[in-house]
């Protein structure tokens, strides 16, 4: 074999949500605080995720690899100076103005380092002409950079065992993650007008994994080697690939193992396959596209479909349902986007994640706003990410006010509904109750998981009565508490102790929310990944063509903080 190349891969550099010259302050690195329970103070979620693609393409390349995640600029430059062949930049377009920064110091500091960029940052128009490179992947990164190699694109994929997510904080207090993630493929084919991911990835839907035989196998090395039972889903449609998600039951029902999972999956595919499905596949939480009270005409997806009646019958089996709506579409005027978060609202998910319209490049929405002149090329990149200004015109929104209503939206719904965090509580114990008598094995094995996490959760409902917003939210906890004592007994002194514990770091938490404040960057982590002959033994089909691909299996990676 030839000498083997050596490969940087990175994400963009931080410090992350902070108004300088590379980014914004909306841009924080976390997903439920930035863009889900942003406005819910000491009840919003905590938690970061690592650069999952990253991973990924590094753990399927014939080289040894190393990802930096999350670097400085400082701790960049040291790095690319030491001697790789390849340097890799992920990233999306709010972060346009750090790739270019990051190429032009690569130049700089390692002018041998051949330069590719990826991500969806790459879906920039004239992007080629905007930053230093010597390769571009506009899609799908595995076959990519192994096509650059020269390597085979065909070999089986190879999937990390890793956290679904780092930094986990609930009211302050630290959460030990649980649940590692899964990345079943890239892409959906529904193509809705505004969807980045289904436009980047082509309108087509890449599998990394092709049956759902390989999916549990993948999940009994995760637990076996690492301890992992719960998984998040990086999948923009898990269900719509229903044959792979019957085989993963039909597997966990014949072997009476189970495993749990969050995932995304439209509207459309849940109610093909009902929610009895869901709850024996496994899934706790679904993060589901409603759109808006249009959504029947507007998108395919959701035709035909009762949100209000789906999500209830969502919650009532134990299913933690995520709804988002897009704010200030062209049908809204300031009475209008009124109609639309009350929409949200009767629905009542768990979580409402209320977003701006976003034009971003290669969609449906961008080209045709492009070619009605709507575009504000005035606005820097950084701010295109749909949580401050608009960077369209619209007829009746200035960008000032697109971001008032979004933030009202937001207080909106955490005034009127209660925290996500507390409705997340009830619905755990509606499936609880809802599984108690059931026989299936899996339904079974649910009801002991959510039983145990009802039981987790427990001296956490004393902790928001305590620190409840309203009084609404609070007689709202002292409901679901009482419900809580019916199904389990008082708490016991274990459990007490622990909501003492929970209450002086929950108190600590707000005063350092106040003081301090409240932005969590995440660390770097420096991760080399060896590579072994192990995972070119077999052979398969291309990965853009890769259903009922055969799955060795493949190594896990080391992480450790620089
Ligand atoms: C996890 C996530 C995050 C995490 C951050 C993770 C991280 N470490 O950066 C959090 C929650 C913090 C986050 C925040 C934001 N995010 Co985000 N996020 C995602 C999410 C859900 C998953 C990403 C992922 O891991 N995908 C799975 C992997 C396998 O796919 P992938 O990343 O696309 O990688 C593949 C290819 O793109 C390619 N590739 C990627 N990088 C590279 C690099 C090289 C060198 C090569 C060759 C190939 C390559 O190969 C990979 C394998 O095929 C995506 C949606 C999605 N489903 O992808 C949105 C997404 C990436 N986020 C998006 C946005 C807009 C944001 C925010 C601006 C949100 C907001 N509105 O406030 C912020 C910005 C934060 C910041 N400062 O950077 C957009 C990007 C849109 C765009 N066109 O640029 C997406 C696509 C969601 C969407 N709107 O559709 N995000
Ligand atoms: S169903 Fe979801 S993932 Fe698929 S195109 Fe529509 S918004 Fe995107």
């Amino acid at each position: 074999m030839q000498d083997m190349p050596k490969i940087l891969l990175t994400s963009v550099f931080g410090p992350f949500g902070v108004d300088d010259a590379y980014g914004r302050k909306e841009n924080i690195m976390e997903l439920f605080h930035n863009q889900v329970t942003r406005e819910q103070g000491l009840f919003s979620l905590r938690f970061q995720h690592q650069s999952f693609g990253l991973y990924l393409i590094a753990d399927n390349l014939q080289a040894d690899t190393t990802v930096l995640d999350f670097p400085s600029q400082k701790r960049f430059i040291q790095e690319i100076k030491k001697g790789y062949d390849y340097i890799g930049i992920s990233f999306i377009t709010p972060n346009f103005t750090k790739a270019k920064r990051m190429a032009a110091l690569v130049r700089e500091h390692a002018p041998e380092a051949k330069l590719v960029l990826g991500g969806h940052g790459t879906a920039i128009p004239d992007v080629e002409d905007l930053i230093e490179h010597d390769h571009i992947c506009q899609g799908e990164g595995v076959s990519f950079f192994r096509k650059l190699l020269g390597e085979n694109p065909c070999r089986p994929i190879s999937h990390p065992i890793m956290p679904s997510s780092i930094n986990q904080h609930i009211m302050g207090i630290p959460m030990p993650n649980r649940s590692a993630v899964l990345m079943t493929g890239v892409g959906c084919v529904n193509a809705c007008r505004f969807c980045s991911t289904s436009h980047f990835f082509n309108r087509e839907y890449t599998a990394f994994f092709g049956s759902g035989k390989q999916i549990f196998e993948f999940c009994q090395r995760a637990e076996r080697e690492k301890g992992y039972t719960e998984f998040f889903v990086m999948d923009e449609n898990f269900l719509k690939n229903r044959q792979r998600a019957e085989e993963l039951v039909d597997e966990m029902e014949k072997s009476g193992k189970s495993y749990r999972f969050a995932i995304f999956s439209s509207a459309e595919t849940v109610r093909e396959m009902g929610v009895d499905f869901v709850s024996r596949l496994g899934v706790t939480f679904l993060w589901l596209g409603m759109e808006g009270r249009r959504s029947e005409s507007d998108y395919e997806k959701n035709r035909g479909v009762k949100f209000p009646e789906l999500v209830a019958e969502l919650r009532s089996a134990g299913v933690v349902v995520l709804g988002s709506v897009i704010l200030v579409t062209e049908q809204h005027d300031k009475q209008t986007i009124h109609d639309e978060i009350d929409f949200a609202l009767d629905v009542g998910p768990d979580f409402i994640q209320f977003m701006q319209l976003g034009p971003l490049p290669t969609t449906k929405l961008y080209k045709s706003y492009k070619i009605r002149g709507l575009l504000r090329e005035d606005v820097p990149y950084e701010e295109w990410h749909g949580q401050h200004q608009l960077w369209f015109r619209h007829p009746h929104f200035t960008p000032e006010e697109s971001e008032v209503y979004l933030r009202n939206a937001f207080r909106r719904a955490w005034d009127e509904l209660g925290s996500s965090l507390l409705r997340l509580f009830e619905t755990s114990l509606f499936g609880y109750l809802a599984t108690r008598d059931a026989t299936n094995p899996l339904l079974v094995a649910r009801n002991e998981y959510l039983k145990e996490s009802c039981l987790k959760y427990y001296p956490g409902l004393k902790v928001i009565i305590r620190f409840a917003h309203n009084e609404k939210e609070r007689l709202y906890a002292k409901e679901v508490f009482a419900r809580y004592e019916e199904a389990f007994g008082p708490l016991t002194s274990v459990s007490k102790a622990l909501y003492w514990g929970a209450l002086i770091l929950a108190a600590v938490e707000k005063i350092r929310m106040a003081t301090i404040g409240n932005l969590r960057q995440p660390r770097t982590f420096v991760t080399r990944i060896a590579y072994t002959s192990a995972r070119d033994e077999a052979t398969a089909p291309s990965v853009l063509d890769i259903e009922g691909l055969p799955w060795t299996g493949g190594l896990s990676t080391k992480s450790g903080e620089a």
